[in-house]
C-alpha cells in the first residue's frame, strides 16, 4: 500500500504520524527494549522496525536488552530483523548489560522481568521484580539521556516504574509511565463486541489505577458514536460488575484459551502508548497510562503510579484529565486499586 494511505489510515486511527519524509534525513530516535527475545518483545522489535510506533519515516537505532541466558535467542531475533530489511531501522545493538543498552537512549521500553515462579508468593515477586528495576533505573541514570521516556511493561508494571525513577534521580519522574494502555483497548474491543459497532466508535473508557485485577475500567464518561455509553447499553449490573471483571480478567481468558498470554495485543499497545507520548494525543482524545501522583489528583495518594486519563502534548509533556465528576461508586473502586498500589509500594520499597 502506498505509504500516505497508510498514514491516512492511521491519522483516522487516532495515531498521526509526520506526513512527509523529511524524519529521514534526521537524527534517529534510540529505543532500547528490555526482554526482546521474550513472547511481546519479539513482536515489539519488529513492530518499531515496521514503523508501528514512530511512523513510516522516522529511522530508529534498536538498543535490545537480554539476560544473558537469552543472548542466543536474542541473536536469532537480530538475524530475523535483519533478514526483515527494514529500512527504517539504522542500526541494531544487541547486549545484555543495561549499562550498554541505555547509552543515550530516547525511548525505553522496559518489558523483560520476572516471571510468577512456583509457590512464589506477591510479596516476593515485588522483591525480584524491585531489584531488576533498581539496578534498571541505576542504570538509565547514569547512561539514558535526562530526557529519555520510560514505559514499564513487565509485571508489576506501575510498582516496577515506581522503583525505576526512584533509582534514577536524575531524570524526572514525569518521564516515567507504565502501560495500562493494553487495558483500554481490552475495554474498548470488549464493549465494541457488546454493541456490535467499530472500536473507533467508542471513546474515554477510562483506567484508573493498577494494571491488576484491582484496575477500575471507568464508563461513567464514555462514548460511543458521540452518545453516552452508559445510556446506549443501559444495564446497570452489566457496566459496573460484568463488564470490570471482564475487562480485568481478560489476559487470564487469553491464556485459558491460547495456552499462552496476550503478546501482540501488548505490543501494539507498547506502540500506541509510545506514539502518543512522542507525537501527543488528538484534541479531545484521553489515554489511559500510569504516572506518578501527586497527591493533588482525585484524591489518589502521592508517589504511585497510578493509571489515570490522559492529555499529551508534542514532545511528551502530559496532564491528567481534571474536573470529571466522580461518583460514590467510582471513588471507591478508585480507592481499593489506589491501596493496592500502597502496599505493593510497601513491599517493594519498604515505605
Ligand atoms: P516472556 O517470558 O516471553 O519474555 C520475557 C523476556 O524478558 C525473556 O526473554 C527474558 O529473558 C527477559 N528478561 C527477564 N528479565 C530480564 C532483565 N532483567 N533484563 C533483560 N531481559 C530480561 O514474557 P512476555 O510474555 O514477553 O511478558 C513480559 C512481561 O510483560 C511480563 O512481566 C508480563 O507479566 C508483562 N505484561 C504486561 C502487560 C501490561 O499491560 N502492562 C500485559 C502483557 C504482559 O502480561
Amino acid at each position: 500500500m502506498d505509504s500516505t494511505l497508510i498514514v491516512g489510515r492511521l491519522q483516522q486511527l487516532g495515531r498521526h504520524f509526520p506526513v512527509t519524509p523529511i524524519n529521514l534525513e534526521q537524527t534517529p530516535i534510540r529505543v532500547a527494549v528490555t526482554g526482546p527475545a521474550g513472547a511481546i518483545g519479539s513482536f515489539l522489535c519488529n513492530f518499531i522496525a515496521q514503523g508501528r510506533m514512530f511512523g513510516p519515516y522516522q529511522k530508529v537505532i534498536l538498543q535490545l536488552v537480554e539476560l544473558p541466558a537469552a543472548e542466543k535467542l536474542l541473536k536469532g531475533l537480530v538475524m530475523e530483523l535483519n533478514d526483515g530489511a527494514y529500512p527504517l531501522v539504522h542500526e541494531i545493538i544487541p547486549c545484555t548489560d543495561a549499562m550498554a543498552g541505555f547509552k543515550d537512549i530516547d525511548v525505553a521500553v522496559l518489558v523483560g522481568a520476572r516471571p510468577r515462579g512456583p509457590g512464589m508468593e506477591r510479596g516476593d515477586l515485588l522483591t525480584a521484580n524491585a531489584k531488576i528495576f533498581q539496578a534498571q533505573g541505576e542504570a538509565l541514570d547514569k547512561v539514558a539521556k535526562k530526557s529519555v521516556k520510560v514505559v514499564v511493561v513487565g509485571n508489576p508494571a506501575n510498582t516496577n516504574a515506581l522503583i525505576a525513577s526512584h533509582f534514577a534521580p536524575s531524570i524526572p519522574k514525569v518521564n516515567f509511565t507504565a502501560l495500562t494502555r493494553l487495558d483500554q483497548s481490552r475495554a474498548e474491543s470488549i464493549m465494541a463486541e457488546k454493541l456490535k459497532c467499530n472500536v473507533d466508535d467508542i471513546n474515554n473508557i477510562y483506567i484508573w489505577g493498577n494494571h491488576s485485577a484491582t484496575q477500575y475500567p471507568d464508563t461513567f464518561h464514555a462514548t460511543v458514536k458521540g452518545e453516552s455509553l452508559r445510556k446506549v447499553v443501559n444495564d446497570e449490573k452489566y457496566l459496573n460488575v460484568e463488564f470490570v471483571s471482564k475487562v480485568a480478567k481478560r489476559g487470564a481468558e487469553i491464556i485459558s484459551v491460547m495456552g499462552k498470554s496476550s503478546a501482540a495485543s501488548a505490543a501494539s499497545a507498547a506502540c500506541d502508548h509510545v506514539h502518543d507520548l512522542w507525537y501527543g494525543t488528538k484534541a479531545g482524545q484521553h489515554v489511559s497510562m500510569g504516572v506518578i501522583s501527586d497527591g493533588n489528583t482525585y484524591g489518589v495518594p502521592a508517589g504511585i503510579v497510578y493509571s489515570f486519563p490522559m492529555e499529551i502534548q508534542k514532545g511528551g509533556k502530559w496532564h491528567i484529565v481534571n474536573g470529571l465528576a466522580v461518583n460514590d461508586f467510582s471513588k471507591e473502586k478508585m480507592a481499593k486499586t489506589a491501596k493496592e498500589l500502597l502496599d505493593e509500594r510497601k513491599m517493594a520499597l519498604g515505605f
